[in-house]
């Protein structure tokens, strides 16, 4: 099932998706509820969205496919990610890399719903870097326990020249308004098929020039999803409606660096598109 949010009667409310204008509204719950109430009844949304969502169809704008209670990121979880920071940063070598075969992931905490935008929405680009890109990730829905609600597009937005200029500066280069995309929608587990191998293309386009485009697969993901997840509730316990970015696997050129008006469109096609206009923040 694809589950997301809609404006239905002057109202954000959950709804399901039918294609990717076509939603049924779930009338009195936003995303949010919906995943509070299945978390607390330990049920999973599929089941509860269908009990709960009305039989008329709508033609609808997706929204913010939730207002997430905390967005977190996992690190250095592609080869690809951990090589390329050690190539360019200068750090001590194998810095990156001994996180990518370490025992523990890298994990961050990129904020609450404050700093979260959905499709269409700007991302944000600070105005003390000069090299912000975006890092496009599969994103999961989780709950209190840790489990699975769903998966969507997403997009971690990163100041790769604050990082680069000292890793104590993570914080910074990871946390700013726009700096966390998600969306269209999430896909529950039993609608995904193979996690672990979805196709994912990321695309910027300045005006009518395409300035960078790239493609991963999650086959490529060093970890499994469980184990991330497990991580990030150890003396951690996160509420239900947490979104957790599971790393880059797509890595931008220094002449991509965005600048403002700049369009990255993310898509996996079992999920849908995620595209957002850049502006400084
Ligand atoms: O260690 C820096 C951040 C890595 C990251 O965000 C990623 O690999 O996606
Ligand atoms: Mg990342």
């Amino acid at each position: 099932m694809k589950l997301g949010q809609i404006k239905s009667n002057g109202a954000i409310v959950a709804a399901i998706f039918e294609d990717e204008t076509h939603a049924r509204p779930i009338p009195d719950y936003t995303m949010l509820a919906l995943v509070q109430r299945a978390d607390v009844e330990g049920t999973d949304l599929t089941s509860l969205a269908t009990r709960l969502a009305s039989s008329h169809v709508e033609e609808v704008t997706p929204l913010i496919p939730i207002s997430p209670r905390e967005v977190w990121g996992a690190g250095c979880t592609y080869e690809i990610s951990s090589s390329f920071r050690d190539a360019e940063h200068g750090t001590r070598e194998g810095f990156y890399r001994a996180v990518f075969e370490g025992g523990r992931p890298e994990l961050f905490f990129k904020g609450t719903s404050r700093i979260a935008v959905g499709p269409g929405q700007p991302i944000g680009i600070r105005e003390d870097s000069k090299f912000t890109a975006p890092e496009p990730e599969l994103a999961v829905l989780i709950g209190s326990k840790g489990q699975i609600f769903g998966y969507t597009v997403s997009n971690d937005v990163s100041a790769w020249d604050i990082e680069k200029e000292n890793p104590l500066y993570l914080p910074q280069s990871k946390t700013f308004t726009g700096c966390a995309a998600i969306g269209p929608v999430f896909v529950t587990p039993d609608e995904l098929g193979d996690v672990y191998n979805l196709d994912m293309t990321c695309r910027i386009t300045r005006g009518d020039q395409v300035t960078f485009e790239g493609s991963t697969n999650t086959s490529k993901l060093g970890r499994k999803m469980e184990e991330i997840i497990g991580f990030l509730l150890r003396s951690n316990p996160v509420p239900a409606g947490t979104v957790l970015q599971t790393g880059t696997g797509i890595i931008v050129t220094q002449e991509s660096a965005l600048a403002p008006g700049d369009v990255v469109t993310i898509s996996v096609p079992q999920i849908g598109t995620l595209s957002n206009p850049a502006a400084i923040v």
